[in-house]
């Protein structure tokens, strides 16, 4: 079997710490992988399949004889070293906001637009979607391909792990500190995380919403390939370590009732319906941490329009939401074009 060079920038990180979990849960051909992070991680080593493997500095010449980089070191550092790297024949699989909204680098979700992958050719990078978007649409795509999606209004229920290794640590001392009677240290939100929902989710734009709130807009079109889809978006932070949830309503062209929404689902790649209310049955971020799939559930009419449905949807923001759909970005990328 071909074997790959394999960069993970970011590796330290929470993302990028799950990307090296997935890529030997699922026994990717590694030839070589190598960790870089920031000059602060020098030193400590990170085991991939029993092996201890060295971090090293993210520089200008980490890339030589890299085929495949999968990035997660923030926006501006991937804005500098994604070129980089591509420029020296590595094709880059980026989980930023640097170039999602870029009209020649592809924004892919496997189970969506898996085609959209061949764009890598045209700057060698591919951009890994928001979580909060990815989760949004490898259940909606179904539904707009039988009924068509006119609006969608999607409040979300963030974990704190979107927020990196600091923000679980912020709400882990919070809840101790709150239980021991101390006071709380806030350095990470703006505001008490533990027992408490922020309304807050990256920064406030002009318009009056946040920066989260709009990349679910314009990430949700460019993905599914409408850009008549309307969508309308609040992100809320909660307090739960891994998990984002989304309470989904959805308005159509066409007739869909919620048993033909079940039934679609149910056959959807990458989707499991838990949908049993007599049971108590629906997705909950507790069960979806640490799982591949999408969650959806409460799929139910919204009996205000014509043809509408509300959903909830859940996944492992760190894995389908970050890590695992860019590790079935290279996948694909191997299978298919390398
Ligand atoms: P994190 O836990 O804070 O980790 C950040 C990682 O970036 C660490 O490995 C850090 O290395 C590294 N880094 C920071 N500055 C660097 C520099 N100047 N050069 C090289 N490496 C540097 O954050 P995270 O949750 O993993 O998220 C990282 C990024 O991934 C986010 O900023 C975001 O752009 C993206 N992300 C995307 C999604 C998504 O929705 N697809 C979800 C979460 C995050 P050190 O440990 O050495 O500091
Ligand atoms: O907050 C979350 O739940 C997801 C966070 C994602 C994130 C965090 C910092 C910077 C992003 C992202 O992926 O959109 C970025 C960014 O790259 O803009």
């Amino acid at each position: 079997m071909k074997t790959y060079n394999v960069a993970v920038a970011g590796a330290t990180g929470a993302v990028g710490n799950e990307m090296i979990e997935i890529l030997e849960e699922r026994n990717f051909p590694v030839k070589n992988l190598k960790l870089l992070a920031s000059s602060r991680s020098v030193g400590k080593t990170i085991t991939f399949k029993g092996e201890e493997i060295k971090v090293e500095e993210l520089k200008e010449d980490s890339f030589k004889g890299i085929d495949i980089g999968l990035f997660s070191p923030g926006g501006a550092v991937s804005m500098k070293f994604a070129p980089i790297a591509a420029a020296s024949g590595c094709v880059v699989i980026d989980n930023t906001s640097a170039f999602r909204m870029e009209p020649d680098i592809p924004l892919v979700v496997p189970e969506v637009n898996e085609h959209a992958i061949a764009g890598y050719k045209n700057r060698g990078i591919i951009s890994n979607p928001n979580c909060s978007t990815i989760q949004m649409v490898v259940v909606l795509k179904p539904l707009h391909d039988y009924a068509k999606i006119k609006r969608i209004v999607v409040s979300t229920y963030q974990a704190v792990s979107g927020t990196g290794k600091k923000a679980i640590y912020e709400l882990e001392q919070q809840v101790l500190a709150i239980y021991n009677n101390k006071e709380i240290e806030k350095k990470v939100y703006p505001h008490q995380i533990a027992f408490n929902c922020l309304p807050h989710i990256d920064s406030f734009l002009e318009n009056g919403y946040t920066k989260e709130e709009m990349k679910m807009v314009n990430e949700t079109k460019k993905i599914m390939e409408d850009p008549n889809i309307q969508v309308t978006a609040t992100t809320v932070r909660v307090p739960v370590f891994y998990g984002h949830s989304e309470s989904v309503n959805v308005e159509f062209e066409n007739e869909i009732t919620s048993e033909k929404a079940r039934e679609l689902l149910e056959k959807a790649p990458g989707v499991k319906v838990v949908d049993d209310p007599t049971k108590n049955l629906y997705p909950l971020a507790i069960y979806a941490a640490g799982k591949d799939e999408t969650f959806v559930g409460r799929i139910r009419k919204d009996e205000t329009v014509k043809y509408g449905l509300n959903m909830w949807i859940v996944a492992d923001n760190i894995r389908k939401g970050a890590a695992l759909n860019a590790v079935q970005i290279a996948e694909v990328l191997i299978k298919k074009y390398l």
